[in-house]
């Protein structure tokens, strides 16, 4: 490793667990096309590659992501890490390449991190290497093409639609390939596993040994957040129990990396203090997706002049209010105007540290943190502590349960 990369690794948010409260990544979403299908993503939502599967609110031009950056870089000085992460995959865009070039010549000081499935990896590599990526992160779901058949519905290669375990083979032999060339070029390679209970679980320990073997630095095992709309609606996420278990274990073979925040892909700020809403063009979602249900329309609350109310909603499957503040797995994330209701993003909390004590204490202070934007948090239910914090924060919390519609939106 060259100085310069060793230097970047202590200040790399992801890789270096001290690094993320002091400093900040910033992903650029310049890059909205995909070369295959998972299961568990929605083409409204960002790439769960790397970002929980909340809607971005932008897509940028090259040019505008350069734009931003410095914009970014002023306010924020602790910047370090410019990440393309999506929302489709990075190495499926050339605006990805064009951006990296930019980003190079414009904020040589900075690292720059990509992430990707992998598919078109290994013709990339050295491209990536040359334009000056040294932090690279693919994201691997199976090492075994039966596994991986249940995992994606189709692979877009050499212009040849493949599925089954047809298509998971050349995904799986491209990765494998793709991490080969970068670790050997010098990049310091991360592993993003998505855990899917009773399909890819039990098979996890044996891709983290293939991954170790190939000189990986770092694995992320996140949780399957199962989205509207995709085969794998209807799966479980694992349980922080479960997750934890398996990073445990898998632990014994390469670091892991614990502190991930499924961040969007177009996250600006530390880890656990998302800023991307004070820096996004707001209203150009492109997804103008939302919950089930009558939600368009005219004011479903009474919205004043200051603006558009931002209402978090706890919920485990994105169709119920059923979730109480302190465990909860999801947050989803609307934006309230006089237009109408509109999903903007949904959150995945850390639910590792959903234990008593001061770890809970902590656990419910970074929820919260997640929830800055937010002024309503409409949850099932919720203790006295988190209350106090919330509302010494001047959020409101309305307690409610069953299907998100409109009563969930409306003031009291
Ligand atoms: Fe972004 Fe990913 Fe680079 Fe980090 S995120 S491209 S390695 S700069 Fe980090 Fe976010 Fe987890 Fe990713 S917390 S989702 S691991
Ligand atoms: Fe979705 Fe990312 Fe998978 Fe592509 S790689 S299908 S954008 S999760």
């Amino acid at each position: 490793m060259d100085r310069k990369t060793e230097t970047a690794l202590k200040e790399h948010p992801c890789y270096d667990r001290e690094a993320h409260t002091k400093f900040a990544r910033m992903h650029v979403p310049v890059a909205p096309k995909c070369n295959i299908q998972c299961n568990y993503c929605n083409r409204k939502y960002d790439c769960s590659n790397e970002s929980r599967p909340g809607v971005t609110s932008e897509i940028l031009s090259p040019e505008e992501a350069a734009e931003k950056i410095g914009i970014v870089k002023e306010k924020i000085p602790y910047l370090r890490v410019i990440g393309i992460a999506g929302p489709g995959d990075p190495l499926a865009n050339e605006e990805t390449f064009r951006t990296l070039e930019l980003v190079n010549e414009r904020f040589p000081d900075l690292t720059l991190c990509v992430s990707t499935n992998g598919l078109a990896l290994p013709e990339n590599a050295q491209r990536l290497y040359d334009l000056g990526v040294r932090f690279l992160t693919v994201t691997m779901n199976a090492s075994d093409p039966s596994v991986g058949a249940s995992i994606y519905g189709r692979v877009q290669w050499a212009g040849e639609l493949y599925a089954g375990t047809e298509g998971a083979e050349i995904l799986l032999r491209n990765q494998l390939d793709g991490i080969k060339k970068c670790v050997d070029l010098g990049m310091m390679v991360k592993i993003n596993v998505v855990m899917i209970p009773g399909i890819n679980d039990d098979h996890i320990p044996e891709l983290v040994k293939k991954v170790k073997a190939l000189g990986v630095y770092i694995v992320n095992i996140l949780p399957l957040i199962p989205v509207d709309g995709t085969k794998f609606s209807d799966r479980r996420a694992p349980t922080p129990e479960e997750r934890k278990k398996l990073m445990d274990r898998c632990e014994l073979d390469v670091k892991m990396m614990r502190h991930c925040r499924q961040c969007r892909a177009d996250a600006v700020g530390l880890l656990g203090e998302d800023r991307s809403s004070e820096f996004a063009r707001m209203g150009s979602c492109r997804a103008g997706c939302g919950p089930s249900g009558d939600l368009s329309g005219p004011s479903l609350v009474s919205v004043d002049e200051s603006g558009p109310v931002r209402i978090a909603v706890a919920t485990s499957d994105g169709k119920n209010v059923d979730s109480g503040f302190g465990n909860a797995s999801r947050f989803d994330v609307y934006e309230v105007s006089n237009n109408g209701v509109k999903l903007i993003r949904t959150i995945a909390t850390d639910t590792s540290k959903q234990v008593a004590g001061g770890s809970h204490k902590e656990h419910i202070e970074r929820t919260a943190d997640l929830l800055n934007d937010c002024s309503v948090i409409v949850v099932k239910e919720i203790g006295p502590m988190p209350s106090k914090l919330l509302e010494g924060r001047g959020k409101t919390i309305r307690i409610s349960s069953g299907t998100i519609g409109k009563k969930t939106f409306r003031p009291d």
